[in-house]
């Protein structure tokens, strides 16, 4: 709470007096009125009129009617009389009538000051007396200053640590009336005086009217006891009243008997998991949740009330600390299935799996609470945290999709952090920037924080700037519930505010549990290295569930033998389970899969791939579509030069020809027609980067009308989602992976504006889409659409850096495959991703196409071009789409090169963009016959079998590798080692040393046909593969136009050297 007593401190030196009431100012401190207001004691006391200015003077009145009831004002007797009679507070004096009618809701001023007691009357119609208003003015200042500062005072920290500064360690926060009282002092006179409440608090309840002293109570109880609530910095009234509503009347954190058991046999589980694993495996590496055990219970009660509220299905992500225990505990996985992890046992399926505290689960189960069903799933994560964020909410709002659940009341995300992780990494704030985007809300996050004040070995002070760890979620107006967790019933209140707010606003709300850490970071590391006075107060610490137990055995709700009881059941289940657990002689990584496909795998030949050829009928009638405007285009105006596009898309399709971005929609358009679900997410994407693809066509007179043509294709096609993004990789990306896990059945795109961008979503692409599988036995057919290509644009927006998608591409570049008829899809089926660089439009529509088409699902990295997109050759005919047409991973040489192969003197292998300069330039330079150029469409997995025919189409000549990128970069690296080991058993004879046999003029003509010095002397080597193209460099491209230029045209004349 370090940062948040900082703020409270600052908000102290500022004199921040509030000049309306500033004759209050002026009195002297000590006639200020004490924090700790006293409940009112009697009846008498309690009434209106009795405050501490007039007390002595009632007191004498009231001998005086004690002696003499006579001798007093009729009003006087009267009042005594009742109130010794035992008449409730307020009742015991009824002012006198009033004359003007006052509307529902209002507490007349004059009934608050009765006309003795020393007070200055108001009666009905005479002047209102300044000081009146001005005291209720300061009075509803000090409430709005509960409201919204009182959260500063709260007491929320279990170790009373101002911070771990510790010189201060062990003193207590400055109390609420530094920070919202100082400058409204009222003196102890002014306690017992009455104050009309403003409608903007629910104190009251159904009283319009209270004593100072008990507004004070009230206050202090709703917003400075363990429950801190930052919520006023929301824009809507309404909202705000809500948790007004939930947190200001007196008692609202009360529980019943019942609920009091619930909570501590639930903490009596969390704590007793913890204790088991630490009893068993001392020096194992946990995590575990020592210090913050509530957070089991404050989850089950999250779920317990959103599964009340309709909620089906919950998806969670987490990082390490509590994981083991959250799926224990909260999803109810086998204890067994959790011991054996511990146990190093073989995996029995294939993956490569991660550490225990990373792994996810996925289960079905009744909430005993609520006797609903319900599916609970935490997904698996890297260490990277925070990575998970974007991915769940990916998850859930795929769920929320295919479920049709449109306003997210059958599914929810449920999302927990560390502190110091809470506030460190930007994801975060990436991913709490989607959560109210119409294409990527999930209708509100319960998110939770784990904050034990510490993250590793840093303290708060030094690791944010921000008052709290949470402060990043204003910026979406949630409301965060700062609750200490060693007040359990606090934290159970705090959680099923949170969830009905979630329920009823759909929006993001946080619970943020304020706790310790019992032990070092992880089992094995010292806390007190680093920590030390920290550490002496936590070892001082009860644990929650020991100061819990007491406070119920105290109350009576429980006895010592049942909590002991409930306690000991516990240990025997864990005990059982471990014993179960010691029989397994195998793990299964798939028990721990967060996403299972059920029916998806069943049934199939996992080596079939269905056909991605579409009858020529369905290309048409896509075409036509897609280059249709509107139907209703009389009265839907869009843009001139969109109609330009259009015709010019209707004539390729009459030519059957398609270019780039009518190979993509005909691609999508054929899948929807098949059923599947396609959404293509990224910044935008619905024109495209490079505004090829149009596929929002906009009204020009009316704003947000739109016409999305891939959704009007068939009356009974699959949705088409394409939807521009915030401006976020890291957080769009992970989205999208979350959504591609959740349904097989779907394409899902992402679609980077420039490739290079994906360096900011890197640990996307490492942790989730590249080793996803391999840790988590989890697929993913998520698409990368990446542009990429040497443009003289500069070092920014040249690169996708295809080097780093390739190294880790997990075959063997030692290794090839045996040759067999279902190669590809052996190959496929084998590798962790695919990487392709698509040299034209047929070769975009089978690829995309066949990620469905395959059996099982793999992520696809996608080099996609910029220049190529309107370039004249970059077309293909429907004949290459056409059924009975399939992907080719390499397109070989079909010009006169192959008629004459073997005179070929160079084959230069390719991928991608630089095809085309090498054509014009093997064109300009008349070497049609001489030099073969080979496409590789898909570089990774590498397809040795038809690169090992090609070669051998070629006996006779050399072979190169022509790449426009640096050396360092693009595919040489990766292809190097793999042709290399194609070639090894590969020999050619060849003239010796053809730098003497061939004469110096042909040499640099390119020419074999050039004057002889010698007749050749031939050789059997093995056949290598040289490299053709930029040299290394830092940097991705030259900024510089002319040294891209002169780049270009030295690795052309080197391609023609022959
Ligand atoms: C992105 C990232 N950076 C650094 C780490 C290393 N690391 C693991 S846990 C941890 C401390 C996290 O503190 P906090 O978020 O407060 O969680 P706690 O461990 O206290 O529960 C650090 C620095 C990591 N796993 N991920
Ligand atoms: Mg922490």
């Amino acid at each position: 709470m370090h940062r948040a007593r900082v703020i409270l401190q600052a908000s102290n030196k500022i004199g921040n007096s509030e000049r309306f009431a500033s004759w209050l100012l002026n009195k002297p401190q000590a006639a200020a009125m004490t924090v700790q207001a006293n409940r009112l004691k009697s009846s008498t006391a309690a009434e209106p009129f009795l405050n501490g200015s007039s007390s002595a003077y009632v007191e004498t009145m009231y001998n005086a009617w004690l002696t003499d009831p006579n001798s007093v004002h009729a009003s006087w007797d009267a009042f005594f009389r009742n109130a010794t009679n035992g008449a409730q507070p307020g009742v015991a004096y009824t002012p006198p009538p009033n004359l003007a009618p006052y509307s529902k809701n209002e507490v007349p001023l004059t009934s608050l000051v009765p006309a003795s007691g020393g007070m200055p009357s108001i009666a009905a119609g005479s002047p209102i007396n300044e000081k009146i208003i001005d005291d209720h003015l300061a009075v509803q200042a000090i409430i709005r200053s509960y409201q919204a500062r009182g959260h500063l005072a709260a007491d929320v920290d279990p170790l009373g640590i101002k911070s771990a500064n510790l010189p201060e360690l062990g003193m207590r926060a400055p109390r609420s009336e530094l920070i919202m009282r100082k400058y409204f002092n009222f003196d102890e006179a002014d306690m017992d005086r009455v104050f009309k409440l403003p409608s903007t608090t629910f104190i009251g309840e159904k009283e319009k009217a209270l004593p100072l002293r008990e507004i004070l109570n009230r206050l202090e109880e709703a917003y400075c006891n363990n429950i801190g609530i930052e919520f006023m910095f929301i824009n809507s009234l309404e909202q705000c009243n809500w948790i007004r509503q939930r947190m200001e009347p007196p008692n609202v954190t009360k529980m019943s008997p019942d609920q009091k058991r619930l909570i501590l046999a639930r903490l009596t589980r969390s704590t007793g998991f913890e204790n088991f694993l630490a009893k068993k495996w001392s020096s194992e590496k946990r995590f575990g949740l020592e210090g913050c055990e509530i957070l089991i219970p404050a989850m089950k009660q999250v779920i317990d009330t959103s599964t009340r509220l309709g909620v089906e299905s919950i998806i969670m992500g987490m990082p390490h600390r509590g994981r083991l225990n959250v799926l224990a505990n909260v999803c109810r996985k086998p204890l067994h299935q959790l011991f054996t992890q511990f146990a190093g046992l073989e995996a029995e399926d294939d993956g490569s799996g991660d550490v225990k505290y990373h792994l996810g689960t996925y289960i079905e189960r009744l909430n005993r609470v609520t006797n609903k069903n319900i599916r609970l799933a935490v997904c698996a994560n890297p260490s990277h945290l925070e990575a998970v964020d974007p991915v769940v909410q990916g998850k859930t709002r795929a769920e929320q999709f295919y479920r049709g659940d449109n306003e997210g009341k059958k599914v929810m995300s449920i999302l927990l952090h560390g502190d110091a992780a809470f506030a460190g990494q930007g994801v975060v704030f990436e991913t709490m920037h989607l959560s109210d985007l119409p294409a990527y809300t999930t209708h509100g996050t319960v998110h939770i924080v784990v904050n034990n004040q510490i993250g590793f070995t840093t303290d708060p002070r030094h690791s944010r700037s921000s008052a709290y760890c949470t402060d990043v979620a204003r910026v979406v107006n949630a409301p965060i519930f700062h609750v200490n967790g060693d007040s359990p019933e606090a934290v159970m209140h705090v959680c099923n505010v949170a969830a009905e707010w979630r329920a009823t606003f759909h929006k993001d709300v946080v619970i943020d549990i304020v706790s310790y850490r019992r032990n070092g970071h992880n089992e094995v590391d010292e806390p007190m290295f680093t920590q030390p006075l920290m550490y002496q107060k936590i070892r001082k610490t009860k644990p929650v569930l020991e100061i819990y137990a007491d406070r119920l055995i105290a109350e009576g709700v429980v006895t010592a033998e049942e909590v002991k009881d409930v306690k000991d059941k516990y240990e025997k289940i864990c005990e059982d389970a471990y014993n179960q657990a010691k029989q397994e002689t195998h793990i299964k990584y798939k028990d721990w899969l967060d996403s299972p496909w059920s029916g998806f795998f069943e049934g199939k030949d996992p080596l079939k791939m269905s056909p991605t050829g579409v009858v020529e009928e369905t290309l048409v009638h896509i075409g036509k579509r897609f280059s249709s405007p509107p139907p209703n285009a009389a009265e839907f105006e869009i843009h001139k030069g969109l109609l330009r596009i259009l015709k010019a898309r209707m004539e390729m399709v009459e030519n059957r020809t398609v270019d780039w971005a009518l190979a993509e929609a005909m691609a999508f358009g054929s899948l929807l027609k098949e059923g599947i679900h396609v959404r293509l997410s990224g910044e935008d994407v619905e024109r495209g980067t490079f505004s090829h693809r149009h596929h929002v066509l906009h009204h020009q007179k009316v704003d947000k009308a739109t016409y999305c043509p891939l959704a009007h294709l068939y009356p009974d096609q699959a949705p088409y989602t394409v939807c521009n993004s915030s401006l976020s990789e890291y957080g769009v990306l992970g989205f999208e992976v979350g959504y591609s896990v959740t349904n097989p059945n779907a394409l899902v795109l992402w679609e980077a504006q420039f490739g290079d961008f994906n360096n900011v979503a890197q640990c996307i692409i490492d942790q989730f889409i590249s080793s996803g599988q391999a840790k988590w036995v989890r697929q993913s057919g998520i698409v990368l659409l990446q542009p990429h290509g040497m443009e003289g644009m500069g070092p920014e927006h040249s690169s996708a850096r295809l080097e780093r998608f390739l190294q880790m591409s997990a075959d063997d570049p030692d290794y090839m495959p045996p040759e067999s008829p279902d190669y590809e899809v052996r190959q496929l089926h084998d590798c962790n991703w695919v990487v392709a660089n698509c040299s034209n439009p047929a070769s975009l529509f089978h690829i995309l196409r066949r990620q469905i088409a395959l059996p099982f699902r793999k992520p696809l990295i996608l080099m996609t071009p910029k220049s190529l997109l309107r370039h004249p050759e970059c077309k293909s005919s429907f004949d290459d789409m056409r059924d009975g047409t399939a992907f080719k991973r390499l397109i070989p040489e079909e010009g006169p090169a192959a008629d004459n192969a073997a005179n070929v003197r160079k084959v230069a292998f390719c991928s991608g963009r630089v095809y085309y300069d090498l054509l014009k330039q093997r064109r300009d330079r008349g070497l049609e016959k001489d030099i073969a150029v080979v496409r590789l469409e898909q570089i990774s997995p590498f397809p040795y079998d038809l690169i090992k025919a090609e070669i051998a189409k070629y006996p006779n000549a050399q072979l190169v590798w022509s790449q426009e990128e640096h050396k360092n970069m693009g595919a040489w690296s990766y292809v190097e080692p793999r042709f290399r080991t194609l070639l090894q058993n590969q020999k050619q004879i060849r003239p010796q040393s053809r730098s003497q046999s061939v004469g110096w003029l042909s040499q640099l003509l390119g020419r074999a046909d050039g004057p002889q010095t010698e007749q050749p002397q031939t050789e059997t080597v093995p056949r290598t593969i040289s490299y053709n193209g930029r040299a290394t460099a830092a940097s991705p491209a030259t900024g510089s136009k002319a040294a891209h230029t002169k780049e270009l045209r030295n690795l052309l004349d080197e391609f023609c050297v022959l």
